[in-house]
């Protein structure tokens, strides 16, 4: 019996554990990339970058998408030129074959759809090097004062400084945009290029630390220029 009395309560701890996972699934991110327009089609599942379609015999031939997550494709590889950002939770989109995708990655936290996160760009409209996470962040390391675009996600503002140390000036963005389905949200916000938001009061390239709250006066809730990409559109 002495056994038994050990076995139980880690068997209800796996069981537990088990239901933990079975939940989260819907919050997962996915791209799933079709080559036709047929949604019973074949289609390939990311859940990850992908910095060359040509390794999954992709590049070039994607008609159709349905993500989770808010997802961003690129005309060259390795994130180099946007061509258009899918976001939604279980939504579905045609693509232009005329407008070929050769790369493409995720923005947002790789644990939880809604998790608080950052993601900070080399380029404009998310594009190039990046530097991401979901703390705080003395340094933008490979990124200092080279960041042009960003995303958050989660439901935290985050404050961007000027200077290292969460010094210099500062911003705040708020995750001011939500998407939501049946229960499941994703709160966001994005800016495609810092030097030219002048709301944002913040120099392209200017960024060096990061701190996750909102620990200055100067608010910025705008945001979100391409939401003209969204739905069955091609972004042009
Ligand atoms: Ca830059």
């Amino acid at each position: 019996m002495g056994s038994l009395v050990h076995v139980l309560p880690a068997l209800v701890a796996a069981i537990s554990c088990f239901t933990a996972q079975a939940i989260d699934i819907p919050d997962l991110r996915y791209l799933k990339a079709y080559t036709d327009y047929d949604p019973d089609g074949p289609y390939h599942e990311f859940l990850d970058y992908s910095p060359d379609l040509s390794v999954q015999g992709l590049d070039g031939y994607i008609k159709r998408v349905c993500v989770t997550g808010q997802w961003l494709m690129y005309y060259e590889r390795y994130y180099s030129v946007l061509r258009s950002i899918y976001n939604g939770i279980n939504q579905c989109f045609n693509t232009s074959s005329s407008y070929p995708v050769s790369s493409l990655r995720y923005a947002g936290s790789p644990y939880g759809l809604d998790d608080v996160y950052y993601n900070l760009y080399e380029g404009e409209e998310w594009t190039g090097n990046e530097f991401k996470g979901n703390t705080n962040a003395p340094t933008v390391a490979n990124l200092d004062m080279n960041v042009s675009s960003l995303s958050i996600s989660g439901q935290s503002p985050w404050t961007f400084f000027t200077g290292l140390q969460y010094a210099g000036v500062a911003v705040c963005v708020y995750p001011d945009y939500t998407i939501n389905d049946d229960g499941i949200y994703l709160h966001h916000n994005r800016i495609s290029k810092i030097g030219l938001t002048q709301d944002l009061g913040l120099p392209d390239n200017s960024i060096r630390s990061v701190a996750k709250g909102c620990l200055t006066d100067n608010v910025y809730r705008g945001g979100c220029p391409h939401q003209r990409e969204l739905g069955n559109q091609d972004g042009h």
